[in-house]
This record gives structure tokens, C-alpha cells and sequence, in this order.
């Protein structure tokens, strides 16, 4: 009989590259969808035609528990969350409460579905159901070491990061309380021509699009210095995948190894399309965040060595990537009137 899964967050990015990749391993997936008429359920069930809906939301326990139970899942991938840092500044309570108790939600509902008691002691046992956490880089902040491995220390500089770190706590202590089979990926940086037009790649990949067909002319960006590990979400959804098929659940570091500056990711997609980007990039303090991740670098030796484990798209691919496919986007949008960033998938 084939394996099912439910994914929360499947109207995002990983969540879109998630269930397919599922699908195309003989898996029937489930998709918690949340809302009233919510566009992006439109968008991802237009993709992924065999997806199936379940109504729920992190913020409401009832309806995660009614959702694993109807499911009755093998595998649960927790990817839903408000994912943008500088939301996390804005409104604070609303992420402690999505990204952090939404996950301890979500592994109460497998607790309850599965029959575990209250205190089963000790990690022997694991439950039938198996639980994935989208732990983060942003964990890690003021980084105590460089790069960052499963065991360095978290210094989380956002309230996302600390939410986050609170759900990664939780995860393990569920594994260590219950014997529930949990894991928690702390990825780097993902992206891909599905990511957010609000994070700084799809930001620049976009405006270059628009920039190069005359649709725009300047860019405006925060902290031209950060530098991050980005790779591509197709890569990093196999990971995930692969840590729920380990005969013990552990936690694992999943990055590329390799730093490039925003101002890299600038320079590449401007040439990418022929453009110098210092005539087109203007610094706006506004965009700067209050308290900087200022450079993130991963150790995913772990991941190699036990998942086997290894990015196949590197940096300059995924920029070039992404923008060609946003100057796709950009010329039909220009020809035929459609909206950019939503139509982009
Ligand atoms: P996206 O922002 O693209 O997707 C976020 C998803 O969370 C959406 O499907 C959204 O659904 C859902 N969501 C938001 N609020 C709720 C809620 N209250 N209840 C249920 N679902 C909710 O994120 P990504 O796909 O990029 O990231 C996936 C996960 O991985 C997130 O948890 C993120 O924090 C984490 N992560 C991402 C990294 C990256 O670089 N992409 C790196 C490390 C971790 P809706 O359509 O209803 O808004
Ligand atoms: P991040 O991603 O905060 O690392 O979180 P983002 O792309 O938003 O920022 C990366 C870096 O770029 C700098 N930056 C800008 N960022 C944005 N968004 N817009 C700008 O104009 C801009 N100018 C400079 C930022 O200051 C930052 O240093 C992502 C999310 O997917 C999280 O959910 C995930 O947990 C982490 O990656 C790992």
C-alpha cells in the first residue's frame, strides 16, 4: 500500500516542491489548506492537480487534530509558517504563535491521534506517524561559529528566529517525551522561480526582469553585505523526504557549504541580462532590519554522511534561473497584461 503524507504550508514553496516530489515517489498527499477562498490553494491545486485539501491552520488545535485524524498520515512535513523575518518585528505574538506553538500544536495532534500517553519515558517506541520540523538557519543569528553545524550554539536575532528555535525545542522533546518519531531540517536559505517576491533573490530576479523589458528602473535594497548560503528548494525538499526514511530521528543541517553576499546575488542577475547593477541599485535604510543576520554558512556533513545527501544547483544557476524564468513572466506580462509575481507559478 502506498505511503500518505500531510503537509502543512503547501501553498508555499517548499510545500508546491514537497508534494511533488512525494507524488512522484507513489505517495498520496494531503495539502492543510486554511481560510476562506484562499488564492494560493487555487494557484498550488492548478499545479498539482493530484493534491488533496484538508481544511486546518496552526493557530487552531482542533482542526489540526480533526485533519490527522482524517488523514491518518504516515509521514507529517510541518512547513507552514509566516516566513518573512521582518514580519516577525511587526507582529511578534502572531509569530510566536504560528511558527512557535502552531508546532507544538501539530505534534499534539499526532500525540492524540496516535494514542500516546501522557509520559511514555524515554525515546523507545517511536509512534506510527513521523513528524518533520522546518527548522532554520535563523536559529543560529549571531553565529557563535563558522559555518554552523547541529551542534552549534543558537543566538536567534528575530523574533521568527527565536519562534523557530522554540519549535525545534519542542520537537525534540516530544521525540524524548512521547517517543514520537520527530525531526527537525535546519535549512539554509532555499529559493527558487516559486519563492516570495518579498525576499531579496525573487526581489531581485523580478526587478531585473522588469528593469531589463523597461517596465522599471531602479531596484531598492537593504544590506548589500549579508551574506547568506543559498540554494535551490528542489534540492532541499529531498532532504526532508530523506530524513523520515532514517531508522532513528535526528536532526540535520542542510545547506550548500558556499557564502555569497547580497550584493553577489545583484551582480550575477543583473549580467545575467547584459545590465551593471550599480546603475540600477539604490540603498534604502528603511529596508534595513533592526537586528542583522550578518553571515550564515552551512555544515551539512551530517546530512551527506547519513542521507546521502548533496545540493545539485548552485548559486549562479539558481540566479540565472530564477531570472529567466521572471523574464518569461515579465514579456507575457508586458504582451498580455497578466499579474507578475502571482502568475509565476
Ligand atoms: P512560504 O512563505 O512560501 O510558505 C509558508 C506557508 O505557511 C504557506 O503555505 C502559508 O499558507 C502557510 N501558513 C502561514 N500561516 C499559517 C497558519 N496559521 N496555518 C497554516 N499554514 C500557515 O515558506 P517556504 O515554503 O519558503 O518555507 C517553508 C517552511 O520552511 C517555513 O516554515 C519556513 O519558515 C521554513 N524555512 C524556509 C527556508 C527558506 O529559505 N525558504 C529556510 C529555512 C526554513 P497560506 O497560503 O495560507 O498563507
Ligand atoms: P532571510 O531571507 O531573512 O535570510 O530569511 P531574505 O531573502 O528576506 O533576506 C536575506 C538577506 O538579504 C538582506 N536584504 C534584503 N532582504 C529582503 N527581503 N529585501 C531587501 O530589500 C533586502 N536587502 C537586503 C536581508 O537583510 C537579509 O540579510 C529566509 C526566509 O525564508 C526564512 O523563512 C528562513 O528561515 C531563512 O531564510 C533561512
Amino acid at each position: 500500500m502506498s505511503k500518505s503524507a500531510l503537509i502543512t504550508g503547501v501553498t508555499g514553496q517548499d510545500g508546491s516542491y514537497l508534494a511533488e516530489h512525494l507524488l512522484a515517489q507513489g505517495y498520496q498527499v494531503w495539502g492543510l489548506t486554511r481560510g476562506q477562498a484562499n488564492p494560493r490553494k487555487d494557484r498550488v491545486a492548478k499545479l498539482i492537480p493530484d493534491l488533496n485539501f484538508v481544511d486546518g491552520d496552526l493557530m487552531d488545535q482542533g482542526s489540526l487534530v480533526s485533519a490527522v485524524d482524517m488523514v491518518q498520515p504516515d509521514e507529517v512535513y510541518n512547513l507552514g509558517a509566516v516566513s518573512f523575518v521582518p514580519m516577525s518585528w511587526q507582529q511578534p505574538e502572531l509569530v510566536t504563535e504560528v511558527n512557535g506553538t502552531g508546532v507544538m500544536r501539530v505534534l499534539e495532534a499526532i500525540r492524540i491521534v496516535s494514542g500516546l500517553g501522557k509520559s511514555t519515558g524515554g525515546s523507545d517506541g517511536h509512534g506510527q506517524i513521523r513528524f518533520y520540523q522546518a527548522s532554520s538557519s535563523e536559529m543560529f543569528g549571531k553565529v557563535a561559529e563558522s559555518p554552523q553545524s547541529e551542534r552549534t550554539l543558537f543566538h536567534p536575532r528575530s523574533p521568527y528566529g527565536v519562534a523557530k528555535a522554540y519549535g525545534h525545542y519542542i520537537t525534540q522533546n516530544y521525540r524524548e517525551s512521547y517517543g514520537v518519531y520527530g525531526v527537525s531540517g535546519i535549512l539554509f536559505n532555499h529559493e527558487s522561480p516559486r519563492r516570495g517576491a518579498e525576499f531579496v533573490t525573487r526581489k531581485i530576479s523580478l526587478a531585473v526582469a522588469q528593469i531589463k523589458l523597461g517596465l522599471q528602473e531602479k531596484l531598492l535594497l537593504g544590506n548589500l553585505d549579508a551574506v547568506r548560503d543559498w540554494g535551490f528548494a528542489g534540492d532541499y525538499v529531498r532532504a526532508m523526504h530523506l530524513m523520515l526514511q532514517q531508522d532513528e530521528p535526528g536532526d540535520y543541517v542542510v545547506g550548500t557549504g558556499q557564502m555569497h553576499s547580497v550584493r553577489d546575488a545583484v551582480r550575477i542577475a543583473f549580467e545575467a541580462v547584459g545590465l551593471d547593477w550599480e546603475e540600477h541599485v539604490v540603498i534604502d535604510p528603511a529596508l534595513v532590519r533592526p537586528a542583522e543576520v550578518e553571515t550564515l554558512c552551512a555544515d551539512y556533513s551530517n546530512a551527506r554522511k547519513e542521507l546521502g545527501w548533496e545540493p545539485e544547483v548552485h548559486f549562479e544557476q539558481l540566479m540565472q534561473m530564477m531570472v529567466e524564468s521572471d523574464l518569461r513572466q515579465a514579456g507575457r506580462e508586458r504582451d498580455h497584461g497578466e499579474l507578475l509575481a502571482a502568475a509565476s507559478w
